[in-house]
């Protein structure tokens, strides 16, 4: 008589993991690396994330749904800055567990406020020191590390560096230990809940943040107007929507030059997200006060409700 007795399956976990933080300190870039796939777009300008963008990471056991937010800002003058805080608050509410990113040796106002932010969180709150690649020596950061711990009860304080991937694995980790019992609640292959259109028009923003710098137009948003497949070949129409005909003449560049090299940058990466050759064909249209404008917000996708 066979008395072996059949495996049973192992318990799955599930969980939302927030990353919270002021703008800037590198949250998108940590989400990236955490899934070594490009989900969330990231610039050297502050306020880059704008909407609440969920990136899936499975293994047989586990399924780790990480929630990047827009930084959490202290600036509430236009409706749109509001929104997007009232976005990043939102999330902390129904999590698993918080990351709460910080960088290297700062400590200021914006990251008190999202300190205070998480005072009535329950659940664990690890805090990530990042950019730590720029901290020559590092020993310094150990007194530093000392009074982080007086402001909170964290489950963990880890030193990373997204941008160069170190110590990303332990925060995996951390993270996998945390999560509760439960089935999965996306397919193993799904990496995100936002749709190819909104991607395809974040790597378009991405590409106008980054190219403009500093003479960034703040008040510039992007919508797509066409996204079909033809005989293989994606075809992307996209409009960029910016607040005044000066910012217009920016983006376009002289001859058109600077909306080419948008274009042909944008596409490059829409080619390795879609794994497709795509035709991409940009316009700039002038639609003022869309950022102060609820209703204007609403239809470009900014208000979740
Ligand atoms: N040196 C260094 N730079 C980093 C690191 N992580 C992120 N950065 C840079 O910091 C800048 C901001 O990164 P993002 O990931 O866009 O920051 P964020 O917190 O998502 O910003 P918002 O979306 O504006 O709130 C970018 O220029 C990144 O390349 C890091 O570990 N080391
Ligand atoms: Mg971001």
């Amino acid at each position: 008589m066979n008395d072996s007795v059949a495996p049973s399956n192992p318990p799955r976990h599930c969980g939302h993991i927030a990353i919270v933080g002021r703008p800037n300190v590198g949250k998108s870039t940590l989400l990236n690396h955490l899934l070594q796939q490009k989900i969330s777009i990231t610039s050297r300008k502050p306020q880059t994330t704008r909407h609440r963008i969920m990136g899936i990471n499975s293994d047989a056991r586990s399924q780790c749904i990480f929630v990047d937010t827009p930084g959490l800002s202290l600036q509430f003058n236009k409706a749109l800055n509001r929104v997007m805080n009232e976005t990043a608050l939102s999330v902390i509410k129904d999590v698993d567990v918080v990351l709460f990113v910080v960088e290297r040796f700062i400590w200021n106002e914006a990251d008190q406020f999202v300190l205070d932010a998480l005072a009535n969180a329950k659940v664990p709150v690890l805090l990530i020191i990042n950019k730590i690649d720029l901290v020559q020596n590092k020993t310094e950061l150990l007194p530093h590390i000392a009074e982080l711990t007086k402001k909170r009860d964290f489950a963990e304080i880890v030193p990373v560096s997204a941008l160069g991937g170190h110590n990303i694995e332990t925060i995996d980790n951390l993270v996998k230990a945390l999560l509760p019992e439960g089935p999965f609640l996306f397919p193993e292959d799904q990496i995100t809940d936002r749709s190819s259109r909104f991607l395809a028009a974040e790597l378009i923003r991405e590409k106008v943040t980054r190219q403009l710098g500093d003479e960034l137009p703040y008040e510039l948003a992007v919508e797509i107007e066409k996204f079909e497949i033809n005989k293989s070949v994606l075809h992307i129409h996209g409009l960029i929507l910016v607040d005044k005909k000066g910012q217009k003449r920016i983006v376009i560049g002289k001859d058109g030059d600077r909306l080419k090299q948008i274009g042909s940058a944008a596409r490059e990466d829409m080619e390795t997200t879609f794994q497709s050759k795509v035709m991409l064909n940009l316009w700039v249209k002038v639609k003022s006060g869309w950022a102060d404008d609820e209703r204007a917000l609403r239809s470009l996708g900014y208000v979740d409700r």
